[in-house]
């Protein structure tokens, strides 16, 4: 490795990560480099299925480079708080951080499918992973194959060490993201070991966060424009916008970095600012991932310069601004900032990733901006046209991928109304039952085809 890649002193590992990938590099990994006491907290982050990125740090010491992409050029900058990066398959390595004295943070990004939560919100133990992974447990015979078990045999190790309260703060785009993970954390243990549950219950404090940067997948021509800036070889770069934002709200009772002296905000009250992101951004991503597609977009640049995706997210938008309320959410500075990130088209951000587990995104995006237009007796047509482009998308694309993907491909062999209903109630029982509204989604359907448009 080119010595410009090489690392000074490491930090000692005091913060555990579970989901070792290019949004933990940008930002996580990114706010504990700029915290004023770095020196201190290093990370030991693991990957989640597969080993390769952990393989790929570990060759250069932890170390990379995030490349800011801006408007208009590039800058370049190497982080080095990942001090240790390390295969997710190795549990044991896992335990043996957790229970260590000195780790006081365990950050989450594990995706928001890997909380298997069902459709009314909570812990769904019949799904087939934590089954097997209840089976591991109980048996002793093996080690936890989701992050969630794998999370939940680390806490049993420090329990069993006797380790003291720490902080797990969940970084996915979940809203009440810390009570989210307390409650599939606790469920977990709890058909486990009631021991346990009740140890974590009294001893770990759950963060709730709201984590906002945008990192497309990282690409081989990022490589070659790490190597042409820089003059090194960097195998495992992160590209990301210049723009990012960290709002936290909860205990640290074995301490955290100084995540302030980056730009992080630790509130009181943290449900205005989760809601203004999941709805604004993450709503209008995942609207623009389904209507652009169907279009022939491939890009949230691309979809966004078309007028009629253009139209529905401002629509959208119009519907979930009535909604959000309390703190001082500048939503029309926010709104602004937003398009103009979208517009960002030296960020290639592919539509088909954010496409990727729609059922579990859209009960976070689009129902509740439905449930609350309903609420106040209004029709939520913008938020039911986002379903509706789930809806039309999951029929049309040839391989969806998604945690229910079994459910939804039955579902589509139904016809009408029929078929509508039984999309709906894998994202909402409530919406499902509403007959009103399964009408309004047939209405609304088909409403992005039409002659594909070239980008
Ligand atoms: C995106 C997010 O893939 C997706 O679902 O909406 O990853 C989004 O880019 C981030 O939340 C931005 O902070």
């Amino acid at each position: 490795m080119n010595r410009r890649l090489r690392p000074s002193a490491k930090a000692p590992v005091r913060i555990v990560h579970l989901g070792l990938g290019a949004f933990h590099r940008s930002h996580q990994a990114w706010y504990t480099h700029h915290a004023g006491d770095a020196a201190a907290w290093g990370i030991a982050s693991f990957t989640g299925r597969r080993p390769d990125a952990a393989l790929a740090l570990a060759e250069q010491d932890g170390l990379y480079t995030v490349v800011e992409r801006g408007d208009t050029g590039d800058s370049f900058e190497i982080v080095s708080s990942i001090v240790d990066a390390i295969d997710g398959a190795d549990v044991g390595r896992l335990a043996q951080l957790v229970a260590a004295p000195a780790t006081a943070v365990i950050t989450l990004t594990i995706t928001e499918a890997a909380y298997r939560l069902g459709a009314d919100g909570s812990l769904d133990r019949a799904a087939a992973d934590v089954v097997a992974d209840l089976d591991l447990l109980a048996s002793g015979s093996g080690t936890p194959v989701t992050p969630l078990g794998r999370l939940v045999f680390a806490l049993a190790a420090r329990r069993a060490a006797g380790g003291g309260p720490l902080a797990v703060v969940c970084c996915d785009n979940l809203s009440n993201n810390g009570t989210v993970a307390h409650n599939a954390v606790v469920g977990l243990a709890e058909a486990w070991d009631a021991g346990l549950a009740a140890w974590i219950d009294a001893q770990i404090s759950f963060v709730s966060t709201s984590v906002d940067r945008i990192t497309p997948r990282t690409t081989e021509a990022d490589l070659a424009a790490v190597e042409a800036a820089c003059g090194y070889r960097d195998n495992s770069p992160v590209v990301a916008e210049p723009f990012r934002n960290w709002v936290l709200s909860g205990g640290f009772p074995a301490g955290r970095p100084r995540w302030e002296d980056a730009g992080a905000v630790f509130v009181d009250e943290i449900e205005p600012y989760e809601n203004r992101k999941l709805w604004l951004l993450n709503g209008a991503h995942s609207l623009l991932a389904y209507a652009g597609q169907l279009r022939g977009h491939t890009t949230v640049a691309g979809a966004l310069a078309d007028p009629v995706c253009l139209q529905a997210v401002e629509q959208f938008w119009d519907e979930a601004e009535a909604n959000l309320h309390g703190a001082d959410l500048r939503i029309p500075e926010y709104r602004a900032e937003l398009l103009a990130r979208f517009r960002n088209a030296r960020i290639a951000h592919h539509l088909a990733q954010i496409a990727m587990d729609g059922s579990t995104k859209l009960r976070m995006r689009a129902v509740p901006v439905l449930l609350a237009e309903r609420a106040q007796g209004r029709s939520g047509a913008a938020a039911a046209l986002v379903i509706a482009a789930w809806m039309d998308f999951s029929a049309a694309a040839p391989a969806f991928h998604d945690p229910l993907a079994a459910d939804v491909v039955a579902a589509n062999t139904r016809g009408g109304a029929g078929r509508v209903r039984a999309l709906l109630a894998l994202l909402s029982p409530d919406l499902a039952g509403d007959d009103d509204v399964v009408r309004l989604i047939e209405d609304l359907g088909g409403s992005f085809s039409g002659p594909a448009v070239q980008e």
